[in-house]
């Protein structure tokens, strides 16, 4: 436990002996009172600085990362023809569970066949998701288009890893043959 600088865990091991040696020091002439009053004092500082002790409450805060991928539709619904339509039934979906608008640009979706989606000017306000759809269409505040002539998400299995302007991975979501769609 260290605040302010001070080691606290050592200043409580160090307090009780000091008032032991107090004590011990005292019938060899230094003034009793005024070790008892230093004791005092020692012991009195150290109960106002347990009271700063960090509680269990911190512990509860949720830790996970507000942006999230929150849903991917890797097989489109009906034949994968491969028509525009057909590829922007195929998405990915990142939500912001946090309470600020996060800034999206040049942040990436991709897979490990080595497709990349980098996000372009873009802002995601508080509780709200954006639809990175395969296919080829107009951007909005909530659809983005990735403008692929081929589908990206394997329907049998594949893994959507969404990263930070830097590079940092900051949520992963792998599927295996299933429904055609995760929530993740
Ligand atoms: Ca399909
Ligand atoms: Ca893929």
């Amino acid at each position: 436990m260290v605040r302010f600088g001070i080691d606290f865990t050592s200043f409580a091991d160090i307090a009780p002996r000091a008032w032991v040696r107090s004590r011990r020091l005292s019938p060899l002439g230094a003034d009793p009172m005024r070790l008892r009053i230093a004791a005092t004092v020692a012991a009195t500082t150290l109960v106002s600085l347990t009271a700063f002790a960090p509680g269990t409450q911190a512990s509860t805060v949720d830790k996970r990362p507000p942006l999230q991928i929150s849903r991917v539709q890797y097989d489109s619904p009906g034949s994968d023809t491969g028509s525009n339509p057909s590829l922007n039934a195929e998405w990915v979906r990142i939500t912001n569970f946090g309470p600020r608008t996060r800034v999206l640009t040049g942040w990436t979706i991709r897979d490990p066949q080595g497709h990349v989606y980098r996000f372009p000017a873009f802002r995601l306000g508080s509780h709200r998701g954006v639809t990175v759809h395969t296919g080829a269409g107009r951007n909005t505040a909530s659809n983005l288009y990735w403008r692929q002539g081929n589908y990206v998400w394997n329907n049998t299995g594949d893994r959507a890893i969404f990263r930070n302007r830097g590079g940092a991975t900051i949520d992963v979501c792998s599927w295996g043959d299933g429904p055609g769609s995760i929530a993740c």
